[in-house]
């Protein structure tokens, strides 16, 4: 079986913020470092959403190019993504050639496959910019409340949903002068001819999470419709049809497509046959197909995308997603995270400031898995110097320190072990299964709980053995408690991986251990008498009132 991970690519018109990476982004790179180290054939994708109208808009009111905004926002996701220990074995973006072509292509196969359909559509126009107006760039009167600021997708104050067309006294957004209505040809995808082979899969999905299968039932409700694929915009990727000149796929056409796009480009990169990447895509029920998003992307990845997969319908088959573990939201501090509110964190900043593992760690502990949740600087603090410092932190500390100081940093000679070994091991063998359980069926915060549950086990068998005591009247006994220490502490060090990965390296280096994080090996101590240590350092440190204070401060 190969494993196929994505996360929703971010749009390149921001950087990206602390619920962006508890949503999309942290559990998908659990999930494939879990993978990795049960030594399974994995590869996870992502890249910046380079298209859309918000892009373009940012473009015009800084007077730079799309390409610019582009470039810019693509290069910080990418750092806060790296700051944070993203492991995507390729970070792409879709404003490319490979991407355009491909995109391109599924476009050509719909509508040969009789999937596409070309309706004219009433549109506003400026003549005075010579161009069709994208929603976004019409405001104007709101039809439902009266304020004067609403714009043509939507009215912030009164919240609705707007067609452009039913704006009050519509402006053009760029010079201010009033459209005209003129009708312009459009694309149409004709999702209802999918209705039923999208029903009966979806039925097939029993184990999915209730909130995609929720969200699927709401849309077969109201019925499948042809949905618009094309946009009078120059910014995007050219529809490849006589007739369409001066359109583009819309951005939610393109954007699933670079999925596949950006498989090519990897192995391509990795001079890889240039078939290699569709093994991945066409390559049948021997792949894993797992979707990471927000609960927001949840339609175009469980209907639109499946759809416009199944009908590319060529001699071997496209793959289709077989997990889409959509999140909940971040909120922060009690209230929706907001940038134009400046109630965001964001990830390349503050992770500036404190431990990634430290961030990570939190975030996972608190995962809007099943409901939204809430990111605030108490709990980031509380489980910070109350789980990871003093439980995980703690226990590395005070044996390491303890072997440093007594045993010149080493445990060497005979070794007696106990019935309550067996027993430890025994707890800690439970807990591991359990643990390895939720990493594979995406439950992280779970997996946190039982991590802890071994670090309490490991410091309750060190309080208990008093190895202090052991030193002088039984030193074989006193060599066999350190040795069960230490491998709790590397087999830590190695189940852990997956949430703290950096503290995890620092470990394996302390105890001399080479670098790597094998789950076969996690049930089989590593460590024997005989071991030297390395050079010790800190684990976690303990993050204060002030330090907290000064980054709330920051809010709002
Ligand atoms: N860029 C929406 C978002 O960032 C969109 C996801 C595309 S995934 C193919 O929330
Ligand atoms: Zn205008």
């Amino acid at each position: 079986m190969k494993y196929l991970v994505t996360s929703a690519l971010p749009y390149a018109n921001g950087p990206i913020h602390l619920g962006h990476l508890a949503g999309a982004y942290l559990p998908a790179d659990i999930y494939v470092r879990y993978l990795r180290n049960m030594k399974r054939d994995v590869i996870y994708i992502c890249g910046t959403d380079e298209h859309g109208v918000p892009i373009t808009i940012n473009a015009e009111s800084k007077g730079v190019t799309p390409e610019t905004v582009v470039k810019e926002n693509h290069d910080l996701i990418e750092k806060g993504f790296k700051m944070a220990g993203m492991s995507f074995d390729i970070f792409s973006g879709t404003h490319n050639d490979t991407h355009a072509a491909l995109s391109q292509e599924f476009f050509i196969n719909l509508d040969k496959n009789g999937y596409i359909s070309v309706k004219d559509v009433e549109q506003l126009y400026c003549e005075h910019d010579k161009m069709f107006l994208p929603d976004r760039y019409v405001e104007g009167t709101c039809p439902i409340c009266k304020d004067t600021g609403a714009r043509g997708d939507q009215c912030d104050k009164c919240g609705n949903a707007l067609n452009t067309l039913d704006l009050i006294e519509p402006r053009c957004k760029l010079c201010g002068k009033t459209p005209v209505i003129k009708t312009s040809k459009h694309w149409f995808l004709d999702l209802d001819k999918f209705e039923k082979c999208l029903d009966s899969w979806l039925e097939s999905k029993t184990n999915w999470k209730s909130n995609v299968k929720a969200f699927c039932k709401q849309w077969f409700e109201r019925g499948l419709e042809p949905r618009g694929i094309t946009r009078d915009i120059s910014w995007g990727i050219p529809v490849p049809v006589e007739g369409a000149e001066g359109k583009v796929l819309y951005v939610w056409f393109d954007a699933p497509i670079g999925y596949a796009s950006f498989t090519k480009e990897l192995f391509e990169k990795r001079n890889a046959g240039p078939l290699e990447w569709e093994k991945w895509w066409k390559g049948g029920n021997d792949v894993k197909l797992v979707h990471f998003i927000g609960k927001d992307n949840i339609v175009f990845h469980s209907i639109i995308w499946p759809a416009m997969l199944m009908g590319q319908n060529e001699t071997q088959e496209w793959k289709l997603p077989d997990e889409i573990p959509a999140n909940e939201f971040l909120n922060l501090e009690g209230q929706k995270i907001s940038t134009s509110r400046n109630w965001a964190i964001w990830v390349h900043e503050f992770l500036e400031i404190f431990n990634p593992d430290s961030v990570r760690f939190y975030l996972a502990s608190n995962a809007p898995e099943s409901k939204d949740a809430d990111f605030s600087f108490k709990g980031f603090q509380d489980a910070n110097n109350g789980m990871l410092a003093s439980i995980y932190g703690n226990f590395v500390n005070r044996n390491l320190a303890f072997i440093n100081k007594f045993f010149n940093g080493k445990i060497d000679g005979e070794v007696k072990y106990t019935e309550e070994d067996d027993k430890l091991w025994n707890d800690v063998r439970k807990e591991l299964r359990e643990v390895l359980d939720c990493y594979e069926t995406f439950r992280v915060r779970d997996a946190v709980f039982h991590l802890m549950e071994i670090g309490r086990i490991a410091n309750k068998y060190f309080d208990s053995m008093a190895p202090w005591a052991l030193r002088k009247n039984d030193p074989a006994r006193c060599n066999g408690v350190f040795i069960n220490c230490l491998n709790l502490i590397d087999t830590l060090a190695t189940v852990m991986e997956p949430v703290t990965p950096g503290s995890s390296r620092k470990v394996k280096k302390m105890l001399n251990q080479p670098e790597e994080f094998d789950f076969s090996k996690l049930f089989t101590p590593q460590i024997q008498s005989g071991i030297t240590l390395g050079p010790v350092e800190i684990l976690f440190t303990m993050i204060d009132d002030e330090s907290i204070e000064k980054e709330r401060a920051k809010l709002g």
